[in-house]
């Protein structure tokens, strides 16, 4: 089944001023809707190749699958980490659970923003709950499904592609980072938490 471009859960310049009405538009809008596009194509060439029996574009199709798919996927998820009230720190289940696996709330957040600004060219910063080792994680992913675990799930994500915040931070990734914490909606971060444990 096809899959849609989620509204954005606010408007375009609820996370101003850590992040610029124009950004967030033309972030969701084109990019977002891109890689929904995108994921359409592949789903319905996968199809296609099962229905004529015709594999011979297989690989490539599969790799445009995981990449719009991590893509859209990651965009629906980056939207509801963010809110015009967001930021501060977690508290309650989630806040004791960072306590135990990074030490502090100040750690995890330097341990976060530390790999986030350090992705390689174009990815992500995901604080993700990894069932196999029973603990939070602070991971990258490179593009968007690189570097990923399976049966892990991301709750918390930070866009660091160059679209995310050139119009307005250009170069100054660490800065984006900085603001972008200022925008965090714990609580649905809490809810990802509750439910993946
Ligand atoms: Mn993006």
């Amino acid at each position: 089944m096809p899959i849609e471009l989620p509204a954005l859960p606010y408007a375009t310049d609820a996370l101003e001023p850590a992040i610029d009405a124009r950004t967030v538009a033309l972030h969701h809008d084109k990019h977002h809707a891109g890689y929904v596009t995108g994921y359409n194509t592949a789903e319905g060439k996968l199809r296609e190749a099962c229905d004529k029996g015709d594999f011979s574009s297989v690989k490539h199709w599969t790799r445009e699958l995981a990449f719009h798919g991590a893509g859209a996927a990651l965009h629906k998820m980056y939207w509801e980490n963010l809110g015009p009230n967001g930021g501060g720190d977690p508290d309650g289940d989630l806040a004791a659970r960072i306590v135990t696996d990074f030490g502090s709330v100040d750690a995890f957040k330097k341990l976060f923003s530390a790999a986030t600004v350090a992705v390689e060219a174009s990815g992500w910063g995901v604080l993700a709950w990894d069932p196999h080792a029973g603990r939070l994680q602070v991971m990258v992913a490179e593009k968007h499904q690189d570097l990923c675990i399976p049966g892990v799930t991301p709750l918390l994500v930070c866009d660091v592609w160059e679209h995310a915040y050139y119009l307005n931070y250009q170069n100054l990734r660490a800065k984006y980072v900085e603001a972008w914490w200022t925008k965090v909606n714990w609580a649905d971060v809490a809810a990802r938490y509750a439910a993946a444990k």
